[in-house]
């Protein structure tokens, strides 16, 4: 009887990382390989492997069976790896220009291979440097409109699209943004993490029932709507960015939900740029980039409309409900990432970074303030300029 080899889940290492990808056949068996451990993120590892020989390089992203931020203490299903992989490569073959190719996944070893983005830079982290990424905006609002449009029923037979909301079930991650973006800020819970000076206005959020009343609501428009295939984690840590090239990155958190949280994500992290920023012409950098990201986002979903064979698209008002339904919702969405990510599990470079603690808490407050604001105001916010009124 012929003996089966199984394949087990084990963490990699810099020596069977190389080895997996010989096996692989990703390069001569005669090419002399280096390979480092590069992951920063809070959950998975990131394997980095290059040939000298011939310059080429591939990246191994292994999902660990607990939350590396946090530690073994908490445990985190390795599907994430099987879901990541495949919103990468359904994504790509939306926005093939803006998403990395996978050159192979594991479900058993939770791997996916996929194409080195080294020459880029994480768009956070190089935000944070002043970098300038003139396309960035664009290319996300590019990226949203395609994404979200073709995965939705505006766009696919409903058989298909039941398919994939089966597909991309994602509880456990779910789970993680339900409780991290927006329960646990909300409540005197554990996984909070704030500086004392921000106390008074921590326990004023956490006794504002008619803000916990606005972010019940939008917690469940996350839980109930599964309106399109979002990203589900789309911060600026989330995107590679250069001068002509953007890539996004880590859609371990993909799922089925509404259209307006992948935007209020991204824009919530433009967001603390802006508030960091203390220089007119470098804030307003940031400004028209929340400004193109809405726009661009608005117009490739509205030129993909007309394509729809959905009866009711060819209905006047229904698009444009469609778009004020998920501009509302974008504001509260990022009015609950800037309050997490401010004094939730998870915060950002961009505030914590800040040296000058009198500043930091400062631009805390002020990003507290906004969030607040935008999930009681996101009615009557209106437009992005309405937004950007805020900012300035
Ligand atoms: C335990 S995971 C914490 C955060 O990291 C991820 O990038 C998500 O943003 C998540 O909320
Ligand atoms: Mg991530």
């Amino acid at each position: 009887m012929a003996i089966t080899q199984l394949k087990h889940y084990h963490s990699l290492t810099i020596e069977s990382a190389i080895s997996l990808a010989k096996d692989l056949s990703l390069f001569d068996p005669s090419e002399n390989l280096t390979c480092e451990e590069i992951g920063d993120g809070n959950l998975n590892y990131v394997f980095r492997i290059a040939s000298s020989e011939s310059g080429k390089s591939i990246i191994i992203k292994q999902a660990l069976p607990y939350a590396k931020v946090v530690g073994e203490s908490w445990p985190l299903t390795l599907d994430r790896a099987r879901i990541e992989a495949r919103a990468l490569t359904l994504q790509r073959s939306l926005a093939e220009r803006l998403v990395p190719e996978v050159y192979h996944s594991d479900e058993q070893l939770a791997i996916t291979i996929m194409e080195d983005l080294s020459h880029l830079e994480i768009a956070r982290k190089g935000l944070n440097k002043g970098e300038i990424y003139p396309s960035l905006s664009k290319d996300i609002g590019e990226f949203l409109g395609a994404t979200l449009f073709f995965t939705s029923d505006y766009a696919l037979h409903p058989f298909k699209k039941k398919g994939y909301v089966k597909e991309f079930s994602n509880p456990e991650l779910c789970k993680i943004t339900e409780d991290l973006v927006f329960t646990d800020p909300f409540f005197n819970s554990e996984t909070n993490e704030f500086e004392q000076a921000l106390e008074e206005e921590v326990r004023n959020l956490w006794d504002d029932l008619p803000l916990k009343l606005e972010v019940a609501k939008l917690k469940r428009s996350f839980l109930t709507e599964g309106e399109a295939l979002l990203h589900g984690d789309l911060h600026t840590g989330s995107i590679f960015a250069g001068k002509e090239e953007t890539k996004v990155i880590d859609p371990e958190f993909a799922f089925y939900g509404p259209i307006g949280f992948d935007l209020g994500q991204f824009l919530a992290n433009l967001i603390f740029q802006a508030v960091v920023r203390e220089e007119k012409p470098k804030k307003e950098e940031i400004l028209r980039h929340i400004e193109t990201t809405w726009d661009v986002f608005e117009s490739t979903f509205s030129q993909f409309w007309d394509q729809s064979e959905d009866a009711y698209t060819k209905i006047d008002g229904y698009l444009e409900y469609v778009l004020e339904k998920s501009f509302a919702d974008t504001i509260g969405f990022l009015g609950c990432e800037l309050i997490r990510r401010t004094i939730g599990l998870a915060h950002v470079e961009d505030l914590d970074s800040v040296q000058d603690e009198e500043k930091r808490v400062l631009y805390k407050k002020t990003c507290l303030a906004l969030g607040r604001e935008c999930i009681l105001e996101r009615h009557r916010i209106r437009s992005i300029q309405d937004l950007l009124d805020k900012l300035i």
